[in-house]
């Protein structure tokens, strides 16, 4: 990678957002502790809520604060809350001098009980409905129209001007793969952002806290006082925490004004993301929040059963072949000869466009294009790289200088010691990827101040990949080693007989 670019990302994967210390203006944050019920975190605007200053609440007691009523509602919660738990609303209370109504969240986080009021006034009053948002959504066996009901539902439901569904890759860029636009905001679908724009502190906390909201890019952070002695607050969880000015500078830079972000999880991995926008402030109500977390995990789930679906079809289909290719060597006085004459299923069975095997008593070739030219540089690199368990690689450059043939390369030792080779190769795949911005400018430096910033222009900058092919999976892995026991298992069997055939 380039070094340049690999420097930024390491910038930033450095800044610890959740001790940011800081608030987002629309709502009031309180943390004490469970038993003494001692104040030690207040956000600097709780001093106006309670009318008196933020530092003088510092080492109060929380039942001073609030009337009965709330306080259980701020006990039964904590003590409801699971760790990792989201913020558990908890119902709407009077809280501060004039008692006005706020929706409290609670949670527990580093040993600390989390309130968080929101003032009632300010919720937008419209209800999001995740119960429609789920019953609307298609789920047909195509992948395209699922990510665009998904954009279309959650824009036709939260009425943000751009909703797109945003996909990481393996490298951690990622891609828009559907998108619902209206208003003044610029199309992003089909478009590529490099991995360095959600850093992976920021993707590692997506996991735990599914849902998080901006509703005023333009905000001035609330600062976040704390007790003298006390560590610092981890925020990972508030959902007032006051975002990365980073990020901010970002979302200013594309021009949105108010953003959510839904957390798409499959398998324990971020999948990606629901990416909402909006030209000018949008304020979204605890209700909405929590339906949009439904939204995105009942998404996630639909997601997951679909990614074990195509796997299963997959290793079904690679079965056949595999059991087909079992049936022929099973009956064959001469496996290699077999081989040659099942080279179609040899191949189906390990899903690669041509393969090699080079055993002590035989080689063969298999695939139509494959290039004899290439099976050196392949051995060569089968060598050094995979030795003692297989290994890939989706970069031609990595093992073959030829500039032309097949990009893809995986390699499985037959049997360890024998110097036996299965190889698998793949073509190459020239990509046309269109990034937002140019990927060189992914980030600005201010030499002076040595800080680091996103880059200024989305602009669809346009790059065409070669020498790469489709990445090796853990299912092409496992396919490969399966095919390998049965080669193994026939070709001794197969020289045994032969052996005593001779005799
Ligand atoms: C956070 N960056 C994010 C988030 C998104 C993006 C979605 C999550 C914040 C949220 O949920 O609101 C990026 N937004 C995108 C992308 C699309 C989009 C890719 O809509 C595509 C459609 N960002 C930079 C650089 C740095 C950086 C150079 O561009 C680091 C120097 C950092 N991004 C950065 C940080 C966060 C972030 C630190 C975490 C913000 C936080 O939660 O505090």
């Amino acid at each position: 990678t380039d070094p340049k670019l690999q420097a930024a990302y390491d910038a930033c994967a450095r800044e610890p957002i959740h001790l940011s210390g800081a608030i987002q203006p629309h709502g009031v944050l309180l943390a004490f502790a469970p038993r003494s019920g001692e104040i030690v975190a207040a956000s600097d605007n709780a001093g106006e809520l309670f009318a008196t200053d933020a530092q003088a609440l510092l080492g109060q007691a929380i039942d001073e604060l609030f009337d009965s009523h709330a306080l259980e509602l701020v006990r039964a919660n904590a003590a409801a809350s699971q760790p990792g738990d989201f913020p558990r609303l908890a119902g709407l209370v009077n809280a501060g001098a004039w008692g006005e109504l706020h929706y409290l969240s609670v949670h527990v986080r580093a040993q600390l009980i989390h309130v968080e009021l929101e003032p009632a006034a300010r919720d937008s009053g419209e209800p999001l409905d995740a119960h429609a948002m789920i019953a609307r959504l298609e789920t047909g066996a195509q992948a395209a129209p699922f990510f665009q009901a998904v954009a279309t539902q959650v824009r036709e439901l939260t009425g943000y001007d751009r909703v797109m569904v945003y996909a990481f890759r393996r490298d951690h860029s990622g891609e828009v793969v559907a998108q619902a636009l209206g208003g003044e905001l610029s199309s992003y679908l089909g478009l590529r952002f490099p991995a360095s724009d959600i850093p992976p502190q920021a993707r590692a906390l997506y996991l735990a806290n599914r849902v998080r909201v901006i509703p005023d890019a333009g905000y001035a952070p609330v600062p976040v006082h704390t007790a003298a002695q006390a560590a610092p607050l981890d925020m990972s969880f508030d959902l007032l925490r006051s975002v990365s000015p980073i990020h901010l500078e970002y979302l200013r830079n594309m021009g949105v004004r108010a953003s959510m972000s839904i957390s798409l999880i499959v398998d324990g991995r971020l999948w990606g993301l629901i990416a909402c926008h909006h030209p000018q402030p949008r304020p979204v109500g605890p209700r909405e929040r929590i339906a949009a977390d439904v939204f995105g995990r009942y998404v996630s789930l639909l997601l997951g059963t679909r990614n074990l679906k195509q796997i299963g079809a997959a290793e079904a289909a690679a079965r056949l072949h595999r059991d087909r290719l079992e049936q022929a060597l099973a009956r064959s006085p001469s496996p290699w000869a077999t081989l040659r004459e099942q080279s179609e299923a040899l191949l189906g069975a390990l899903g690669a466009d041509a393969a090699a095997l080079v055993a002590g008593d035989g080689a063969l070739l298999a695939g139509a294009d494959f290039d004899p030219a290439a099976l050196a540089p392949a051995l060569a690199w089968a060598r050094t790289h995979a030795r003692h368990a297989p290994a890939g690689t989706a970069e031609r450059a990595d093992w073959n200088d030829a500039g032309h043939g097949p990009a893809g390369l995986f390699a499985t030792p037959l049997d360890a010691g024998t110097g036996g080779w299965l190889l698998l190769l793949r073509n190459e795949q020239i990509e046309h990827v269109r990034w937002a911005g140019s990927p060189d400018d992914a980030y600005q430096l201010d030499a002076g101040r040595l800080t680091i910033g996103p880059r200024t222009s989305f602009a669809e900058w346009n790059q065409t990949v070669s020498g790469t092919a489709e990445p090796w999976s853990e299912e092409d892995a496992e396919r490969a080693e399966r095919v390998r026991l049965l080669l193994s298992r026939h070709l001794d069997a197969g020289a045994q007989r032969e052996a005593a055939h001779g005799e």
